[in-house]
C-alpha cells in the first residue's frame, strides 16, 4: 500500500521541556497543519520534521520519536549548530532575504551552504528510513531546496510534491547566489513544484531556462528524463475555522472584555511576526502622517499593532524591534490622551480566541508588507467577518493580492497612498465594505485550505500520470530488444539518421558540434556491413556533413532535402529549387541578427537560417515569434517556406523537406528492416513516410509520430551499439 509521507522544517507539534525536563507535547494551530491534517493523520501516512527541542542522549530520542509515532509524526533531530547555520544561517540569513528583494541582508556563507547541504541530507535519510518508491512525498518550503532531488536519486520513482511558501524572486536577484544551480537541481528533483503566484511561477521558470538550459512550455519542463510540472496554487485558511471562532463564545466573551476598556472609537488592525519584509515601520509612520493630515481623527481611532516575536536574536531583526519601539512610543507621545492611546502594541503572540475577537473588532486590517509569499492573516480577517462590514487595506506585493483584489489595494512604499488608503477606509460606507467582502469571502470559502491540498493532489497525479504516457512510448529494455532482435534478423536494412540533437548534442556554436571518436566508431560498424544503408539526414549544408563523415560508406540528405548523396554517386540537388528569393530575405534575417545580441545567419545552397541559441533566453523567443510573423507576411506571394527548427529559423523552398527526400530511400528496396531516427519537428515529415513496420523512433520525451520515444543522443548510441556488437 502506498502512503503518504509529508516532510517539512518543522513539525505540527513542538516539543518543551520543563524545568524538571518533563516533555510537553503541543500541536500547532497553523493553517498549514490543519490542511495537511487530513493527510498525514489517516492510516500509515506520516509527517516528518524537527520537534524544535534538542535532544542528545539516545533514550530521550527514542522514546520521542515513540510518542510521535503514535500521532503519525517522525522526528528529525537536529543540534544547535545545525539551527544556527542552516536555519538562522542559510535560510534565514541568505534564502530568507534574498527571496524577499532584501538583498543588502544576504549573507553568502560558505559555513552555512554546508550545513544547509548536511540537514537536507540529514532530512533525506530519515525520510528513507519510511518511503519507498510507491509513496507520494510532499516536502515544504525554502529550508528543503536540496531534498527532492537527494530523495530522486535513492527513490528514482517516487511522486516527490514540492510547494515554495515564500516568494521566488525574479532571475536577476536569484542569479547572485553562488548556490543557484545546485539549488535549483535540488527543486527540480520533484514531479511537480508549486508557488502561491504566477509571477513566482515564472520567475523560477526563467531561472530554469537561464541556469540549466531546460525550456519550458505551458508550466511543463522537459528535464532529461522526466516532464515537471510547475504551477500556481494559492494557498487557502481554513475558513470554516475562522467564521465559526468569530460567533464562538469563547471570542465574544473577549469581544465584549476588550469594548469595555475602549471608548467608541474605529479600530484599525495589524498583525505579523516581526520580519523586515513585513513593512511595519513604514505602517506606523503612515498611520503618524494620517492622524497629523486628520486632525479631526484624533480620538476617534486607535491602531491595534500585534507583533509576533521572531527571531530576535539576530542583529537585523534586533533592530527592527527597537525602531517599532521608538516610533509607537513617538506616536503615543505625540497625540496620546488621558482617554486615548493612538497604537496598542502588543509584542507577544495571543491565544487563538484574543487573535480572533481583533479580527471581529477591526473596521480596518493594514496589511502592508514589503513582500509576502501569500499572506494568511488578511484572508483570516475577511474569512472573520460575519456581517460582511469591514475594510482591508493590502499590498499589492503580497501573493494574497491576486485573489483579494476587492481590498483597497496599495504599493507598501508609497506612503502617500496608504495614508489616503487608510482615510478612505475609514469612510466607506457600508454597503460599498458589504460588496467587497462578500466578493471577498464567496472566494476564499470556495478555495479553502483542503481544496488547496486536494488540488495539489491532484495535479500531482496528473503529472505522474502524464509521465507514464511517455514513459509507456519510451524505448525501454523490452522494446530496444524487439528492434534489436528485428535488425538481426534482417538482411536489407535502411537506417535513417538525423545529425543535430540525434546523434550528438547541441552546441551554441553549430560549427563546434563535429563527431567524437564514439561516433565516427560507431558509423563506422554501421557501414562496414554490407547489409545495411545508413542515410544521414539532416539539415545541415552538405559541405559540413561531407567534412565530417564524407569518408563513411553513407548517403545524405543535406539542407532538409535540397541536397542529397547516394551510394557511389556524386551530389544531386532536388529539382525546380530557385534562389532568387535569397537576396531579400538576408536582408530581414541580417536586420534581425543587429536588432538580437548572440544571434547569426548561416547561408546554405537553397535556405537560409537565423540561429538565436546563444541569444538570451526568452528575448530570443520573442524575436523568433516576431520573425516567423513577420517572414510569413513578406513572403505570402513567394514559393518559399518557413521552418521552426531547434532555436533556429529556417527559409527555404516550399515543397522540399525531410520525408519527401527520404521516399526516393524507401522506394529503392524491398527493406527488410526499417529504423529512423530525428529529434525536431523538421524530423515529423521523415516519420510521416515511414511504413507501418518501420521502428521509427523520436528523441526527446515529447509527443511525435514516431512509434517510440528515447530520451537522448545517448540512448540513440546505446541502440545503436546494440545493433554492431
Ligand atoms: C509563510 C509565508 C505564507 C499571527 N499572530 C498570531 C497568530 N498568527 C498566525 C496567523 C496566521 C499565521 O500566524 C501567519 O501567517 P502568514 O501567512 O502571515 O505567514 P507565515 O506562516 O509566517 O509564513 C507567507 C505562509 O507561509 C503560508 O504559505 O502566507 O507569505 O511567509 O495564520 O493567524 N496566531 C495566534 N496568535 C497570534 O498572536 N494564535
Amino acid at each position: 500500500m502506498s502512503k503518504t509521507i509529508i516532510v517539512s522544517n518543522r513539525l505540527p507539534i513542538s516539543i518543551k521541556k520543563d524545568e524538571e525536563g518533563n516533555l510537553e507535547y503541543i500541536p500547532s494551530s497553523g493553517g498549514l497543519a490543519t490542511g495537511l491534517g487530513s493527510i498525514y493523520k489517516k492510516g500509515n501516512n506520516l509527517w516528518l520534521g524537527w520537534p524544535g527541542t534538542f535532544f542528545t542522549k539516545e533514550k530521550n530520542k527514542e522514546a520521542v520519536t515513540e510518542n510521535l509515532h503514535k500521532e503519525n509524526m517522525a522526528p528529525v533531530f537536529l543540534t544547535e549548530d545545525d539551527i544556527h547555520n542552516f536555519y538562522e544561517g542559510f535560510s534565514n540569513s541568505t534564502l530568507w532575504p534574498l527571496f524577499h528583494y532584501f538583498t543588502q541582508y544576504v549573507e553568502y556563507n560558505p559555513e552555512f551552504w554546508e550545513s544547509y547541504v548536511e540537514v537536507n541530507r540529514k532530512f533525506c535519510e530519515e525520510t528513507l528510513k519510511y518511503a519507498d518508491e510507491s509513496d507520494v512525498i510532499w516536502v515544504h518550503d525554502y529550508q528543503l531546496l536540496l531534498l527532492p532531488e537527494m530523495i530522486r536519486e535513492k527513490l528514482p520513482n517516487a511522486t516527490i510534491g514540492f510547494f515554495n511558501h515564500i516568494p521566488f524572486p525574479s532571475f536577476e536577484i536569484f542569479r547572485s547566489l553562488p548556490w543557484r544551480k545546485q539549488i535549483l537541481n535540488g527543486m527540480l528533483g520533484a514531479d511537480l513544484i508549486g508557488f502561491h503566484t504566477y509571477d513566482d511561477m515564472r520567475h523560477f521558470l526563467s531561472a530554469v531556462s537561464r541556469i540549466t538550459g531546460i525550456d519550458h512550455s505551458m508550466g511543463h519542463l522537459k528535464s532529461s528524463n522526466r516532464i515537471i510540472t510547475v504551477d500556481a496554487l494559492p494557498m487557502g485558511i481554513d475558513y470554516k475555522k475562522f467564521s465559526e471562532a468569530a460567533i464562538s463564545k469563547e471570542t465574544q466573551k473577549e469581544v465584549k472584555q476588550y469594548y469595555s476598556y475602549l471608548n467608541s472609537q474605529q479600530l484599525i488592525l495589524s498583525i505579523d511576526r516581526l520580519d523586515y519584509s513585513k513593512g511595519i515601520p513604514q505602517r506606523l509612520k503612515a498611520f503618524d502622517t494620517y492622524l497629523e493630515r486628520y486632525a479631526d481623527s484624533r480620538e476617534k481611532v486607535s491602531l491595534i499593532l500585534l507583533v509576533v516575536p521572531s527571531r530576535d536574536q539576530v542583529e537585523h531583526y534586533a533592530h527592527l524591534k527597537e525602531e517599532l519601539d521608538e516610533l509607537v512610543g513617538r506616536i503615543n507621545g505625540k497625540y496620546g490622551t488621558l482617554n486615548w492611546t493612538p497604537v496598542y502594541y502588543f509584542y507577544r503572540s495571543l491565544p487563538f480566541s484574543k487573535l480572533s475577537a481583533l479580527y471581529c473588532m477591526a473596521d480596518v486590517a493594514l496589511i502592508t508588507p514589503i513582500r509576502d509569499g501569500m499572506n494568511l492573516v488578511c484572508k483570516e480577517y475577511v474569512a472573520s467577518r460575519l456581517d460582511r462590514s469591514g475594510v482591508l487595506i493590502l499590498s499589492e506585493t503580497a501573493g494574497s493580492a491576486k485573489e483579494l483584489a476587492d481590498s483597497i489595494l496599495v504599493n507598501p512604499n508609497d506612503h502617500d497612498q496608504i495614508v489616503e488608503a487608510i482615510h478612505q477606509a475609514l469612510e466607506m460606507p457600508e454597503d460599498e465594505q458589504d460588496l467587497h467582502m462578500s466578493e471577498m469571502q464567496d472566494k476564499l470559502k470556495r478555495y479553502d485550505i483542503h481544496r488547496w491540498v486536494d488540488v495539489f493532489m491532484e495535479r500531482l497525479i496528473y503529472t505522474k500520470e502524464k509521465q507514464k504516457e511517455l514513459n509507456a512510448r519510451h524505448l525501454g529494455g523490452r522494446a530496444s530488444q524487439l528492434i534489436t532482435n528485428n535488425y538481426k534478423n534482417a538482411n536489407k536494412r535502411l537506417i535513417c539518421l538525423d545529425y543535430d540533437g540525434t546523434l550528438v548534442g547541441f552546441h551554441g556554436d553549430p560549427q563546434k558540434a563535429e563527431p567524437d571518436e564514439e561516433l565516427l566508431s560507431i558509423i563506422e560498424a554501421l557501414t562496414k556491413d554490407p547489409n545495411n544503408s545508413v542515410v544521414i539526414i539532416s539539415g545541415r549544408d552538405k559541405d559540413t556533413l561531407e567534412g565530417w563523415l564524407g569518408h563513411f560508406d553513407l548517403e545524405f540528405i543535406a539542407e532538409h532535402g535540397v541536397w542529397f548523396k547516394e551510394k557511389g554517386k556524386e551530389w544531386a540537388m532536388a529539382d525546380n529549387l530557385v534562389q532568387d528569393w535569397q537576396e531579400e530575405i538576408l536582408q530581414i534575417l541580417e536586420l534581425y541578427v543587429d536588432r538580437t545580441p548572440g544571434t547569426f545567419i548561416e547561408k546554405k545552397d537553397y535556405s537560409l537560417v537565423w540561429h538565436y541559441r546563444k541569444a538570451d533566453t526568452g528575448f530570443g523567443d520573442m524575436r523568433a515569434r516576431e520573425l516567423v510573423s513577420n517572414l510569413q507576411y513578406l513572403t505570402s506571394n513567394m514559393d518559399i517556406q518557413v521552418l521552426e527548427g531547434n532555436k533556429v529559423i529556417e527559409v527555404k523552398n516550399a515543397g522540399v523537406n525531410k520525408g519527401k527526400a527520404a521516399l526516393k530511400w524507401l522506394a529503392k528496396e524491398e527493406w527488410e528492416f526499417i529504423t529512423a531516427l530525428g529529434d525536431d519537428w523538421t524530423d515529423e515529415d521523415t516519420f510521416h513516410v515511414m511504413p507501418d513496420g518501420a521502428f521509427t523512433i523520436k528523441v526527446g520525451l515529447t509527443s511525435s509520430e514516431a512509434r517510440y520515444n528515447i530520451k537522448s543522443y545517448v540512448e540513440v548510441r546505446e541502440l545503436l551499439k546494440s545493433f554492431i556488437v
